[in-house]
């Protein structure tokens, strides 16, 4: 009688061997990262740690490079040359931050190509948040007040993630997305006290209808988070999704207060036995059916993405011929 136990040609002997390597491995890695050390591109790492940094930084650069389209869509119409010179230089921040963040998750093993792939055919996510239309021009000014405001308080906590590529990157990242979230509530400021009645009401309507939306930029209730309690036991994550958002209500009503703005939250009210706010139901339907691709600008943010790429498709093959044409140059020298 034969049972699996029995088995014992060399293949499987050689397997025991790998697995109780691979066991050592792991345990060697986990108090690696128990004890607070970072993780490069070339240490030794479990499969699934090396697969939730790539699920989680390629869609961290898909949400940088998609999120350039809501904004971008008010560069030609500014309303001042400064503000014009300012959300150019805010749109290609944001192209920047893809572009080291698809290096850093390339650093995992996997290229862009591929990842590009998973964005067009639909298989990877983005951030929620830029399915969202910008209707006026204080949409600008509130996607950098609540939108960059939101991102910041997710990422500063990534600028200790363990895995070092990830986190050095974030640290540049941040200082940027600090630069942004000033520049957005600076902007709102000065509708808000130099404006018109029409103006001061355009800030408020952009507040109305980006609030919520920027609570849910934090993901889902940790209770229904799949993927946090492991993030944080490997370090990726710092601070879970309820607590950062926590932290981003606490810090942003008195900023809306200065402003003379208020949000659309009947239910929110100082809690001074926690010492933070108490805030309403987010409606979790909404952010699924968006995350699932059926929010006001998902098809037209995923369609502008596909153009671009097949439209930089001459770029891409022209550079291949040049660095073709270089080698066979050197080759020949
Ligand atoms: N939208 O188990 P969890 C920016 C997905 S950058 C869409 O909690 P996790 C700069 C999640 O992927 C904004 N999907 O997942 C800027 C997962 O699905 P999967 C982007 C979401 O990874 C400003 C499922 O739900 N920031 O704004 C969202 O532990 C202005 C279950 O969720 C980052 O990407 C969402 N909001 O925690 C640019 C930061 N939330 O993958 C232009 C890095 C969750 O299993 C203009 N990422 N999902 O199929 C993170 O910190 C984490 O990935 C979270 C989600 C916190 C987003």
């Amino acid at each position: 009688m034969y049972t699996q136990a029995m088995s014992v040609g060399p293949q499987d002997q050689a397997a025991k061997v790998r697995s109780a390597e691979d066991a050592q491995r792991e345990e060697a890695f986990e108090a690696r990262v128990a004890a607070g050390d970072f993780i490069e591109a070339k240490d030794w790492m479990p499969e699934h740690y090396r697969k939730t940094l790539v699920r989680q930084i390629s869609q961290h650069a898909h949400s940088e490079c998609v999120g350039m389209l809501p904004e971008g869509n008010w560069i030609t119409r500014a309303p001042t040359l400064k503000r014009k010179a300012i959300l150019l230089a805010k749109v290609q921040d944001e192209a920047g931050h893809g572009l080291y963040l698809y290096s850093a998750a390339e650093t995992l093993g996997t290229s862009r190509d591929q990842m590009l792939d998973a964005l067009h055919t639909g298989k990877a996510k983005y951030s929620s948040i830029f399915n969202y239309p910008t209707l006026s021009w204080a949409d600008i000014g509130v996607i950098g007040w609540l939108v960059d405001g939101a991102a910041i308080m997710n990422q500063v906590p990534l600028c200790r993630c363990s895995y070092a590529p990830y986190a050095r990157a974030m640290i540049r990242v941040c200082r940027e997305e600090s630069f942004h979230q000033r520049q957005g509530y600076e902007s709102l400021l000065v509708m808000m006290r130099e404006g018109t009645p029409e103006q001061k009401a355009m800030v408020q309507d952009a507040v109305n209808r980006w609030w919520w939306p920027s609570l849910m930029m934090f993901g889902p209730a940790d209770k229904d988070s799949p993927n946090s309690e492991q993030s944080m036991r490997w370090g990726i994550k710092r601070i879970s999704n309820d607590d950062l958002r926590q932290k981003f209500v606490d810090a942003t009503i008195p900023q809306a207060e200065i402003l003379g703005v208020t949000v659309p939250d009947a239910d929110l009210k100082w809690n001074a036995e926690r010492d933070s706010y108490d805030f309403g139901a987010i409606d979790w339907s909404e952010f699924w059916r968006v995350v699932n691709g059926d929010g006001p600008m998902n098809r037209e943010r995923l369609g502008a993405r596909v153009k671009a790429w097949e439209d930089g498709a001459w770029v891409r093959e022209a550079a291949l011929a040049h660095s073709r044409k270089q080698a066979t140059k050197e080759q020949a020298a």
